[in-house]
């Protein structure tokens, strides 16, 4: 039996995201059930919603409860962990559904799983979105990035709540249908490759700016206050110029030094890498930024090798006798971290670009960019002009030959290639910076020494070539003309 008193929405899972997620949704004024394995959970929510302004949440202890306290066809959102929890959910709360009802799985799930589930919600009569979540707990209770995939009708049934609930900027919410099937996480997924890369061209910034140009903890963090007004203005650099102002309550100095120096991670820029090398798409950027945590994640390896490597012989001052133009050098990596960015996003575009066509999804990437605008880690002034790079030209082949792009570029080389050729020069490792610059330049050049790669292929594999002036595939008996010429002619060293 239906009544007033039902709510408009569920949401099961009352984690970080989870719990602020249905706050959020109850500011907007939509009456949400929530619930949560570990029952102290839903207290805490219920609390915390009638502390923050007598939210309309209701909590529910039983699954059963639940379900039936949310009005059909009934909408929930899943905010627990990914994998197995997703599906033990779902056994728990599937008795209890109607055919109709739908199930919004807001995890950072593998897309072939959402996938699988939508299948199997389907045999139940139910519906299914796979919804990436973006902006941390933040995000999750005052605007997040949302990008739900999968059944178009279970998003139009809380359209009008995602609508509220997200990021709000200029140009509309931060929320799109992204497409059908695994879209919406597959979409998420990247979304963290790029944050990944995004994260390593930062942290290398800081690397040069300290390591090269001896900038303190404090003048960084002007330096990349100053960024934020500017091109770089995003998110990642804002909180980057936070951190650098934190003390160390402990022992003095700044916090930031006091960090060891290993990267955790989820698997989602894992995956990113994965699924670009199985599509055939050059990520290298995002590569690096993944290599780049494993390597940190080697802390005892790296001081055993850098002490064998001193013992070596390897200088520690390689940058002694070096004049370095602190100015100079702030003003070249900042174009520098832009230049790499812009190759960076370039290849997670590309990649969901690939995938939309294996799939079918036709992915929008210039509304993806929109709804990155706010909500989320990746959130940039510059997604705005990647929206209008989009808008200008749908089947843009590469953001590097977008028009407006192309000409940053190479206003930006020069300083680009200066901090990167200072930074190998002096040793200190910028592996995204250089991988972004080194996808620039082979993309840019119209001739390659693949060629040569051709050739050695079809001598030891006889895997063919073709020729740049007569169509068709061509092979050789390399080593047997070879011998021959070499017989027949004086090398030219004799
Ligand atoms: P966690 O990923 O830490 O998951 C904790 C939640 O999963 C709790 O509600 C927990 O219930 C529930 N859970 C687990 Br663990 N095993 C369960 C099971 N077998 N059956 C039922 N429930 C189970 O929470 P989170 O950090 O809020 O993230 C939720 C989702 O959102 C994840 O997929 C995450 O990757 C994604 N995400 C997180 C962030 C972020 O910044 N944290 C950002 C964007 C997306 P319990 O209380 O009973 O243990």
């Amino acid at each position: 039996m239906e009544s007033a008193v039902l709510s408009r929405i569920g949401l099961a899972g009352l984690a970080v995201m989870g719990q602020n997620l249905a706050l959020n949704i109850a500011e907007k004024g939509f009456p949400i059930s929530v619930y949560n394995r570990t029952t102290s959970k839903v207290d805490e929510t219920v609390s915390r919603a009638s502390d923050e302004g007598s939210l309309p949440v209701s909590g529910h202890h039983s699954p059963r409860e639940f379900v039936l306290s949310i009005r059909r066809p009934r909408s929930i959102i899943l905010l627990v962990k990914a994998g197995n929890p997703v599906d033990q959910t779902i056994s728990a709360l599937l008795p209890f559904l109607d055919p109709g009802d739908s199930i919004i799985d807001g995890g950072n799930e593998w897309y072939e799983l959402t996938e699988r589930r939508q299948r199997e919600a389907a045999s139940h009569g139910l519906l299914y979105l796979g919804m990436g979540v973006s902006g941390g707990e933040d995000g999750a209770r005052h605007g997040p990035s949302l990008m739900p995939g999968g059944h178009l009708q279970a998003y139009k049934n809380v359209e009008e709540i995602l609508v509220r609930a997200a990021a709000q900027v200029d140009d509309g919410p931060c929320v799109t249908f992204v497409g059908e099937g695994g879209a919406g996480n597959f979409v998420k997924m990247v979304h963290n490759g790029i944050e990944y890369g995004d994260m390593q061209l930062i942290a290398e910034a800081y690397d040069v700016l300290r390591s090269a140009g001896g900038l303190s903890n404090s003048e960084i963090a002007a330096v990349f206050e100053e960024w934020n007004r500017g091109e770089l203005e995003s998110f990642l650099v804002e909180i980057t110029a936070d951190i650098f102002c934190v003390p160390d309550e402990h022992s003095g100095g700044e916090l930031v030094d006091k960090i060891l120096d290993k990267t955790g991670m989820k698997g989602t820029g894992k995956w990113t890498v994965q699924q670009a090398a199985e599509l055939s798409i050059a990520a290298p950027t995002i590569a690096a930024s993944l290599d780049s945590r494993y390597l940190s994640g080697l802390k005892d390896e790296r001081v055993a090798a850098a002490e064998v490597l001193k013992q070596a012989g390897m200088e520690s001052g390689l940058l002694s006798g070096r004049s370095i133009d602190k100015k100079k050098l702030i003003d070249d990596v900042r174009q520098a971290l832009y230049a790499s960015k812009i190759c960076s996003y370039a290849q997670g575009m590309n990649l969901l670009r690939a995938k939309s066509e294996e799939k079918g999804w036709n992915l929008n990437l210039g509304e993806l960019a929109r709804i990155w605008k706010g909500g989320c880690i990746i959130r940039a002034r510059f997604l705005d002009r990647i929206k209008k790079a989009y808008e200008r030209n749908r089947g843009l082949a590469n953001l590097i030959v977008d028009p407006e792009f192309a000409r940053e570029m190479v206003q930006r080389q020069a300083a680009w290639r200066r901090v990167v050729g200072l930074a190998v020069e002096v040793g200190i490792s910028t592996p995204g910076m250089c991988a972004s610059l080194a996808y620039f330049d082979t993309y840019r050049r119209a001739r390659l020494p693949a060629n040569l790669v051709q050739a050695q292929r079809d001598y030891f594999g006889a895997h063919t070539y073709e020729r740049v002036d007569h169509p068709g595939s061509f092979h050789t008996e390399w080593s047997k003309i070879a011998r021959k010429t070499k017989s027949g002619a004086a090398g030219v060293f004799n």
